[in-house]
C-alpha cells in the first residue's frame, strides 16, 4: 500500500479560502451585532438589553465559527478529493499528536464558556437580587388566567398587570393549581409558576407600552387561551390612577391567601357579603342557591343550614356551620361526585369563614 509522504503545507487556495472564510465571518458578526432585535421585540425593561447583548454576543461568536469550521470541511473535502490518475490504494498523510493545537483547541473554548458563564451569571444576579427598596408585586397563574396581588389593594387584581415606569419592581411568582409560567418576551424573562413554591424576579421598567403575557406550560384544555393578559408599564399618574381604580374596585375584597389550614377553622367575624361574592366565583358553577333537589354537580345550598328534612350533610355530618366549613376544607367524594378541598378550590380559612356565614344568612 503506497503512503503519501509529502509534507502537508498551506497552499494558495488554503489563504483564499481563509481571506474569504474571515471576510463572511467578519459579515455574520456585523449582521448580529446590527440586527434590530428591540424594532420586533422592545426591550420593556432594563435587563432585556443586557439579554439582548448577550444574545448577540453568543450569536456572533457561534456564526464566526460556523463559518470557520464549516467552511473549512468544504475547503478540505475540495482540496484533498480523490484526483484522476491518484493510486486508488492511497492512503493519505497520518497525522496525529499536536499538543499546541490539542492544548489550544481546550483551553480557547474553556475560556469562552467561563466567558460566557461570567456574563450570564451577572445578568441572573440582577434578575433575581432582592431590593432594598421598589415595588413588591405577586402574579399568580390559575387555570388558566393570571391573578396579581400589589401592596395596599385587597384581594386579587384579575386583568392586567400595570407597574409605573423606572420603578424597581419584585415580582413573586407561584400558582395555586398546577404548572404555569409567566413569560413576557418583551422583558427576555420567563418564569415557571409552581404550586406551592414562590419564584422571586426583579426588574426595573425602562419603556412604557402593553405587552403580552403568556403561559408555557402545557397546563390543560384551555392553556392556550393563557395569552390574553398583558403587562403595563406607564408613567406615574396612568399607574396612579389605575392602583385607585383598583382599590376601590377591590375595597371589600378578601385578603386571604388562597390556602386553608389543616386545624379548625375559625368562624367567628365571617363575613357573608364577602362570602357571597367569593360564593360567586369559586362555587356558583357546581352549586345552585336553591332546595337541595336542585342539582348541578353538587346540590343546592339554600338550605343547607336550615332544613329539618336534611339533618345531615352528604358525608353523613350533622348540619352545623362548623361541619359545613370541614367539608369546605377538606372536600368530599360521595354519590354525586367530588366536592373540592379548599386547595382545589383555592381558598383560605378567611374565605371559608365568609363562605359558612353566607350560606347560614340564607333562610
Ligand atoms: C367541581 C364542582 C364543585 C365545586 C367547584 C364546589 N362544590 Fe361543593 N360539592 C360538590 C359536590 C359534587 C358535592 C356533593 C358530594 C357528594 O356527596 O357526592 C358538594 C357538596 C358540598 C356541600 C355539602 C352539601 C350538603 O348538603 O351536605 C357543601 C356545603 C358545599 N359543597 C359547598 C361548596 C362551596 C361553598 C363551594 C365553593 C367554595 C363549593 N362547594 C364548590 C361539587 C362542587
Ligand atoms: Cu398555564
Amino acid at each position: 500500500m503506497a503512503e503519501n509522504r509529502q509534507a502537508v503545507g498551506f497552499g494558495r487556495g488554503f489563504w483564499i479560502a481563509t481571506a474569504v472564510l474571515t471576510v463572511v465571518a467578519a459579515g455574520s458578526v456585523y449582521f448580529w451585532y446590527t440586527l434590530p432585535i428591540s424594532n420586533a421585540l422592545p426591550e420593556a425593561i432594563l435587563t432585556a438589553r443586557q439579554i439582548d447583548d448577550l444574545f448577540r454576543f453568543m450569536a456572533a461568536v457561534g456564526s464566526a465559527l460556523y463559518v470557520f469550521i464549516f467552511g473549512y470541511i468544504v475547503y478540505f473535502a475540495i482540496a484533498f478529493r480523490a484526483k484522476k490518475g491518484d493510486d486508488p490504494n492511497a492512503i493519505g498523510v497520518q497525522v496525529h499528536d499536536n499538543v499546541r493545537l490539542e492544548v489550544l483547541w481546550t483551553i480557547l473554548p474553556a475560556l469562552f464558556v467561563v466567558l460566557l458563564s461570567i456574563i450570564s451569571v451577572k445578568i441572573w444576579y440582577e434578575i433575581t437580587l432582592q431590593p432594598a427598596n421598589g415595588l413588591v408585586v405577586e402574579a399568580i397563574g390559575h387555570k388558566w388566567y393570571y391573578t396579581f396581588r400589589y401592596p395596599q389593594v385587597h384581594g386579587e387584581i384579575t386583568d392586567e398587570m400595570h407597574v409605573p415606569l423606572g420603578v424597581p419592581v419584585t415580582l413573586n411568582v407561584t400558582s395555586s393549581d398546577v404548572i404555569h409560567s409567566f413569560w413576557v418576551p418583551a422583558m427576555r424573562l420567563k418564569t415557571d409558576m409552581v404550586p406551592g413554591m414562590v419564584t422571586t424576579i426583579r426588574f426595573t421598567p425602562v419603556r412604557p407600552g402593553r405587552y403580552q403575557i403568556i403561559c408555557t406550560q402545557f397546563c390543560g384544555t384551555q392553556h392556550a387561551e393563557m395569552n390574553k393578559q398583558v403587562f403595563v408599564i406607564e408613567d406615574r399618574p396612568a399607574y396612579d390612577a389605575w392602583f385607585h381604580s383598583w382599590q376601590a374596585k377591590n375595597a371589600n375584597a378578601s385578603d386571604a391567601v388562597a390556602t386553608a389550614s389543616t386545624g379548625t377553622v375559625a368562624l367567628a367575624g365571617g363575613d357573608a357579603k364577602a362570602g357571597q361574592a367569593t360564593f360567586q366565583a369559586k362555587c356558583s358553577a357546581c352549586h345552585a342557591i336553591g332546595p337541595y333537589s336542585q342539582r348541578l354537580v353538587g346540590p343546592g345550598l339554600k338550605d343547607v343550614l336550615h332544613d329539618p328534612s336534611h339533618p345531615s350533610l352528604v358525608d353523613g355530618d350533622a348540619a352545623t356551620p362548623a361541619n359545613v366549613a370541614k367539608i369546605l376544607q377538606q372536600g368530599y367524594k360521595g354519590d354525586m361526585g367530588q366536592m373540592p378541598s379548599a386547595q382545589m378550590n383555592a381558598i383560605g380559612d378567611k374565605d371559608i369563614a365568609n363562605l359558612v356565614a353566607y350560606l347560614n344568612s340564607l333562610k
